[in-house]
């Protein structure tokens, strides 16, 4: 029998934790053969829906659903226990009209017990994929809270933008999505990032080939996935949440498994200084998994756009960063 993989998931009542689980445990994301024991996280008020949805959970009868346990976020600790995969949802989404800087003082001094809970508690090979916004600040917090826990295991979510980027460039060339591919999202999960179209493909050939309208893709290609997150809440009256799940979900299938080659997979990970980015940001980049680790593709072409757009979005990283200096150890 194989051992079982603990996934936590905090915030898992809210509108994306909650569409997560039922994928989770379907066996859709680790395989028909892994036995999955999903751990359930929330604050205390809200304990009580989570034992609604372990109900719904036992419900769907999921043969690989080999447990589920629940903890309020004041025992983190205890609900990160052995967890090989743990999303940070829980934090309180944007509002209309609310930037992501607005929530930094808001979700940051949640991050700090978060990543202490993970040092103390987690599986060592755990990897930890940050949602909640500012995702790639928030990461930054609980990774430097967790000094033991390796930076390759650190992600904030970026991927929403890729599939967004991907969706509009496919939509734009009237091909099928899956014939997109190679979108990198540089910097940060904000209204600063860098969709590259540059090194994006279509059917295999550069974008900026398939795509004749410069213009589109240098405003309004980039703008509409800068703003695309706000165009939802405007028309929803709530944050993203069923895409936000899914590209949670895609995240991780992507660092398990071999990207594709002439590909890449979009996340924000700790800058190793690659393309001149300072050391120990979270940051976008485009990345190639091998299955087991990933590693930062080098290859990208900088043109000076990309360049002015890349410091752009890294200038705000460091400024959000000095805005939560007080909660980095
Ligand atoms: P919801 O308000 O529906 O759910 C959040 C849940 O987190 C609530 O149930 C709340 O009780 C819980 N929570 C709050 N503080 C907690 C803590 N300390 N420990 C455990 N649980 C806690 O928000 P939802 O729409 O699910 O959004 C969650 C987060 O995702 C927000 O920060 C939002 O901004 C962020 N997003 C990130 C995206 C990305 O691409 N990185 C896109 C979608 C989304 O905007």
């Amino acid at each position: 029998m194989t051992a079982p993989i603990h996934v936590a998931v905090t915030g898992a009542a809210g509108q994306i934790g909650y569409a997560t689980l039922f994928r989770l445990a379907s066996g859709e994301i680790f395989g028909q053969h892994r036995p999955v024991v999903l751990h359930l996280i929330e604050v205390p008020p809200v304990m009580a829906a989570l034992d609604g949805i372990h109900m719904e959970l036992d419900d769907c009868a999921f043969p690989n659903l080999a447990g589920v346990i629940k903890h309020d976020s004041d025992h983190m600790e205890d609900g990160f226990r052995d967890c090989n995969f743990i999303l940070l949802v829980g934090s309180i989404p944007r509002k209309l009209g609310m930037e992501r800087a607005d929530l930094i003082r808001i979700n940051g001094p949640i991050f700090t017990s978060t990543g202490k809970a993970i040092q103390a508690s987690a599986a060592k090979d755990v990897r930890v994929v940050v949602v909640g916004n500012p995702c790639n600040t928030n990461c930054l917090i609980a990774m430097s809270h967790a000094p033991d826990v390796p930076r390759n295991q650190w992600f904030a979510m970026t991927r929403l933008d890729q599939n967004r980027a991907s969706a509009q460039l496919a939509m734009k060339a009237g091909r099928p999505v899956g014939s997109v591919s190679n979108v990198a999202i540089w910097g940060n999960h904000s209204s600063t990032q860098y969709p590259d179209f540059v090194n994006a493909k279509i059917d295999g050939k550069p974008a900026t080939e398939v795509i004749s309208d410069k213009t589109w893709l240098k405003d309004d290609f980039i703008k509409s996935i800068q703003q695309r997150g706000a165009a939802v809440i405007k028309a929803r009256g709530a944050s993203s949440a069923a895409s936000a799940a899914n590209a949670a979900l895609d995240t991780i299938k992507s660092i398990i498994t071999p990207t594709a080659a002439g590909s890449c997979v979009s996340a924000a990970v700790c800058s190793n200084g690659s393309y001149g980015i300072e050391s120990g940001l979270i940051v976008g980049l485009p990345l190639a998994s091998d299955g087991r680790d990933w590693r930062v593709l080098s290859d990208f072409h900088v043109d000076d756009f990309s360049r002015s757009q890349i410091d752009n979005t890294v200038a705000e990283l460091k400024q959000e960063r000095d805005l939560v200096k007080d909660l980095l150890p």
